[in-house]
């Protein structure tokens, strides 16, 4: 194994039992870059199963709550999150700039600027410039983008300022290849149930952390 700068896999750990969580981002470890967690774990385990899983990883932590709301809202969900260890917090760019700043203010953000499933065309996409202009006026740490659309990382890695990442879920049980979307300039791929749902796990890190070295 060599360390972690190379490694471009974000595992979605999208289950609900703490002990289950646990035990798959501690055999999936050695290949990630990071571990996301989002709402289902969050609801099934706590929010303190964030400090344990960086405990026990020793990775960084994505929170993806996907904030949503009016400023203060935003900073108040944020701060606790921040507080329980996430390194990195995802927010909707749609809300607006002030909605994004709140939460910028509090530590490192991720900007949703277009979505990975079917119905993202009906809102996200048509809006998607402008998520840019916003990522780009206020410069976090990076933007999610859809892995099941490889041309859309394109057009996004085009206009996006050099240095903010590009991190695209999708990958796997959403119809996505690791290969197509690096080529397209993501910099992280998320993947969640060709991991966790896999038979093993272990196995299954391994092989997507293997394709992302050969781009
Ligand atoms: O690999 P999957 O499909 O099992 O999981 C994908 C994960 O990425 C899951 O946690 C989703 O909530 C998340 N995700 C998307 O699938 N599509 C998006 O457009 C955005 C996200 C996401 O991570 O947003 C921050």
């Amino acid at each position: 194994m060599s360390g972690s700068e190379d490694r471009r896999l974000i595992l979605a750990l999208d289950v609900y039992e703490r002990e289950r969580a646990l035990e798959i981002a501690e055999c999936t470890a050695d290949y990630l870059w990071a571990v996301k967690v989002n709402w289902p774990l969050i609801i099934g385990s706590g929010l303190e199963i964030i400090t344990e899983l960086k405990q026990v990883t020793g990775l960084p932590i994505i929170a993806d709550l996907k904030l949503a709301d009016i400023p203060n809202t935003n900073r108040l969900i944020a701060s606790k999150v921040f507080e329980a260890g996430a390194d990195y917090i995802i927010a909707h760019g749609f809300v607006g700039s002030d909605s994004v700043d709140a939460v910028m203010g509090l530590g490192k953000t991720i900007i949703v600027v277009e979505m990975s499933h079917p119905g993202a065309k009906e809102f996200i996409q048509p809006a998607t410039d402008k998520l840019i202009e916003l990522a780009n006026e206020l410069e976090p740490f990076g933007v999610i983008a859809p892995a099941t659309r490889p041309e859309r990382v394109s057009y996004i890695r085009s206009k996006l300022k050099p240095g903010i990442k590009i991190l695209t879920p999708g990958v796997g049980a959403q119809g996505g290849r690791a290969g197509d979307v690096l080529k397209a300039g993501a910099d992280y791929i998320i993947v969640g149930r060709s991991i966790y749902a896999s038979e093993n796990p272990r196995k299954s890190a391994r092989m997507l952390y293997a394709e992302t070295l050969g781009v």
